[in-house]
């Protein structure tokens, strides 16, 4: 009987959704400050931790910008890559499931 109430429990127990990193892919072209703008726009960044994630990217080839739920982590990155295309930057924005 007692068994019985935990496996019903195991069985029915929801787990919670899945957590999506927000990621920025290095290139050659886009400008640096470019960049920066797109982490304080997007991602509420201030300009010093702007600074710091654009070169995370610059120097090792991709960083978070931010970790959301499914359906907001790919409202960003649709938000960044017309934000880019608008200005004819490659920029690539990615997401990732945590
Ligand atoms: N590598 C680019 C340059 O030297 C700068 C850059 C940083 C581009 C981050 C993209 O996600 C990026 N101008």
């Amino acid at each position: 009987l007692g068994d019985d109430t935990v496996l019903e429990a195991s069985r029915t127990k929801t787990r919670p959704p899945p957590l999506y990193k927000v990621l920025l892919l290095n290139d050659d072209f886009t400008p640096m400050d470019f960049v920066i703008q797109v982490l304080q726009v997007f991602f509420f960044m201030d300009r010093e931790k702007a600074t710091r994630i654009m070169l995370q990217v610059h120097t090792q080839g991709r960083g978070v910008c931010g970790v959301y739920a499914k359906d907001v982590a790919a409202t960003k990155v649709e938000q960044v890559l017309q934000f880019a295309r608008s200005h004819q930057h490659p920029l690539q924005c990615v997401m990732e499931e945590n």
